[in-house]
């Protein structure tokens, strides 16, 4: 007989992320857009819940489509690849952007020139990531800190200390986002603050900064993932630009699947 279509192998079902996420809306868009995904459907759980799962697929060599992005050591983990995405469904690279409440420059000058030059590559993201699998991410920002002291001398050059202001970092509870946010918590409470550091969902980060009820954020996807989150808040916040650039999310195979694009999918 006929083998079995991806599609009846894996029950027409993609395996997502938190129904939060900027990549589940951006998933739920991508299977309206493209017609071949018509019937297909978005399992929405968790990270660990979709990472759990892609383990036990690569382990039997099952197929298995996962919303998946990039840094992650998923990438290192296993041999995977993106899906080729022709109608741009999930942006392409982006970046990841630093923004603050609106009055931070003027309430904390000190903070707000730090926020402002944050600014590190993927590789540095990464090594934090990866040293955080055997350490708490706090102790992997802190030696990330120290064994580039350089680019931190830089951040905070000429800055003035203060003494134990308080300040609120809003953050989202991915591994991306737990680096940068505890590299900028250290240097912060170096500067003489007090730093609070919270996770939360995309949307309700970007209401704290519009509202004033956080005081910054490193953790925006943009101008993709959090697209919709951004347009709704930005005239009331302050878009201090990218921290990071090259990032991407997309739909994620591992390599042994013969398909290389979301067109290949069939209905
Ligand atoms: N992520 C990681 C997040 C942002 C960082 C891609 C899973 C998301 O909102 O989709």
């Amino acid at each position: 007989g006929e083998t079995a279509s991806i599609g009846e192998q894996i029950d027409y079902t993609i395996t997502g992320i938190e129904p939060g996420a900027g990549t589940t809306e951006l998933a739920r868009d991508t299977l309206e857009e493209y017609e071949n995904l018509e019937g297909w459907n978005l399992l929405e759980s968790s990270t660990a819940g979709m990472l759990g799962a892609l383990e036990e697929a690569v382990k039997n060599e099952e197929p298995i489509i996962i919303t998946g992005w990039t840094p992650h050591w998923m990438f290192t983990a296993y041999d995977l690849k993106f899906l080729e995405d022709s109608k741009g469904t999930f942006g392409g690279s982006e970046n990841v952007n630093t923004i603050v409440r609106k009055g931070l420059e003027e309430d904390m000058p000190s903070a707000y020139t730090i926020l402002d030059r944050f600014y590190w590559e993927p590789k540095d993201m990464e090594a934090v990531m990866f040293d955080a699998q055997e350490v708490p991410f706090e102790e992997a920002a802190t030696k990330w800190i120290e064994e580039n002291a350089d680019k931190v001398a830089e951040w905070v050059e000429g800055v003035e200390k203060v003494d134990g202001d308080e300040i609120e970092l809003v953050s989202t509870p991915w591994d991306t986002e737990r680096a940068s946010g505890y590299v900028v918590k250290a240097v912060l409470e170096q500067q003489g603050y007090n730093v609070t550091l919270t996770p939360v969902d995309p949307a309700v980060m970007f209401q704290a900064i519009a509202t004033g009820e956080g005081d910054a954020s490193v953790a925006p996807w943009l101008p993709s993932t959090h697209a919709s989150f951004y347009e709704k808040h930005k005239e009331d916040l302050v878009d201090l630009g990218e921290n990071l650039k090259g990032t991407e999310i997309g739909l994620v195979v591992p390599s042994y699947m013969d398909i290389d694009s979301i067109e290949d999918l069939q209905p």
